[in-house]
């Protein structure tokens, strides 16, 4: 790899036309960044508006992202918080410690030799959704739509296995994971951190795969900006649960004191240390949908319209979504939407309806429900760092006679 960072374009409004085969898109601008890869150049071709360009933060457009089950790599979102790190293949090595009676330290030949598995896991940010808070009281952070989601096909060694293999101690209850990216903190910096229950780490059934460390996304290896060489999927978790760039882990009897499970992923309403230590870490995401198409600034004509979206079961073993409903009278009206895949635990499912619409028709609403009983509520109470939005989605379509 070579030490330059690249010039190039992220996204162009040609790109994304092409892809969505000229249809829906409005509002793109092209955008040419910088790309701040440490000693690395940046491969891929993503196709996702930029939220900002260090740390690198992007989302799809929800007309492209939808447009498969399976979120091809170029449309997966990126949360960094700092540059991506470059990492040298040959002398990473992932250090396993803490309650453990054999700690280790495995390069990714011994990862190689062990068995190798996989599952098909929805990632999506605490933070999806997050700017509509703003219509309650603004929220700080990356100003993310409901991009923040793809589904992907992971690879890897089952954490348990890990687990297995270092022989947890009794008395242990949570697994930390730590990257090996650098967050500027103070006149030094942190690593992206945070931990899972141990019970969830080590929750691992044909029914329920369990959590993996990852090498590899769609059959690819893991890119640079997603994690290379090793990272944690964390299926049913918020995003941040799933450390990227892994480098060490440490098995506890007590959660991370890593700032982003002890300071941050937390429901609170104002950002004082007594209200972080009050508030829960989050770790399952929330049962969420939203409407793709049409596009939230198209215009349509009255008559019968097909809406299409995505939609999440909350992140609980065994829940699959259980029903999808969309409305265009502000939630007088529903209409069941066909699901367009069988609902599966940990997975999106999208999503497809016809509704009629009028000229007096305000917008669009779409809820969903979950086998666990479920449905997304009309509104959530406003939190300070607008995380798990997941009220009834509205898309403010116009119909124009
Ligand atoms: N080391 C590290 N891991 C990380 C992050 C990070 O900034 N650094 N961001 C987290 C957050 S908040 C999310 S939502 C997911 C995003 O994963 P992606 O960029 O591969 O989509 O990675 C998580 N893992
Ligand atoms: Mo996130």
């Amino acid at each position: 790899m070579s030490g330059q960072t690249s010039q190039r374009p992220l996204v162009t409004r040609r790109s994304l036309l092409q892809a969505a085969g000229g249809g829906f898109l409005f509002g793109l601008t092209s955008v040419g960044v910088s790309f701040p890869l440490r000693g690395e150049e940046f491969q891929s071709k993503k196709q996702l508006r930029l939220k900002s360009a260090d740390p690198l933060n992007a989302e799809p457009e929800l007309a492209l992202l939808t447009r498969e089950w399976i979120t091809p790599n170029e449309l997966f979102y990126v949360r960094n918080h700092a540059p991506v790190p470059a990492i040298k293949p040959e002398s990473f090595r992932l250090v396993v410690e803490g309650m453990v009676r054999k700690p280790l330290s495995l390069s990714l030949a011994d990862l190689a030799k062990l068995p190798q598995t996989s599952v098909v896991a929805t990632m999506t940010c605490a933070g999806n959704r997050r700017s509509e808070f703003n219509q309650i009281k603004p929220v700080g952070g990356v100003q993310w739509d409901a991009g923040v989601i793809g589904n992907a096909e992971w690879a890897g060694v089952a954490l348990s296995a890990v687990l297995k293999q270092a022989g947890v101690k009794t008395g242990a209850k949570h697994v930390w994971f730590e990257g090996l990216d650098e967050i500027p903190q103070g006149d030094g910096h942190i690593p992206f951190g945070g931990s899972i229950p141990l019970a969830k780490a080590q929750a691992d059934t044909e029914q329920a795969p369990g959590a993996l460390l990852a090498t590899a996304m769609n059959q690819e290896p893991l890119p640079p900006e997603h994690g290379f060489p090793l990272r944690t999927v964390v299926p049913g978790y918020i995003g941040a649960r799933s450390v990227k760039w892994l480098g060490r882990m440490v098995v506890s009897d007590q959660p991370s004191p890593n700032h982003y499970l002890a300071g941050a992923y937390r429901l609170v309403t104002e950002t004082t240390p007594a209200a972080w230590a009050a508030a829960d870490p989050l770790y399952e995401f929330p049962l969420n949908s939203a409407i793709a198409l049409p596009a939230g600034d198209a215009s349509v004509k009255p008559g019968k319209i097909r809406v299409r979206g995505y939609a999440l079961p909350r992140g609980a073993a065994g829940n699959a979504i259980r029903g999808v409903e969309v409305s265009a009278d502000g939630g007088a009206h529903w209409t069941k939407a066909k699901l367009a895949m069988p609902a599966r635990q940990f997975c999106w499912t999208l999503w497809d309806a016809e509704v009629a619409v009028t000229p007096a028709t305000t917008g669009l609403l779409v809820r969903a429900s979950d086998t666990s009983g479920q449905t997304q509520p009309e509104q959530v109470p406003w939190n300070a760092k607008g995380y798990m939005q997941n009220s009834w989605y509205k898309s403010p379509v116009k119909v124009s006679g």
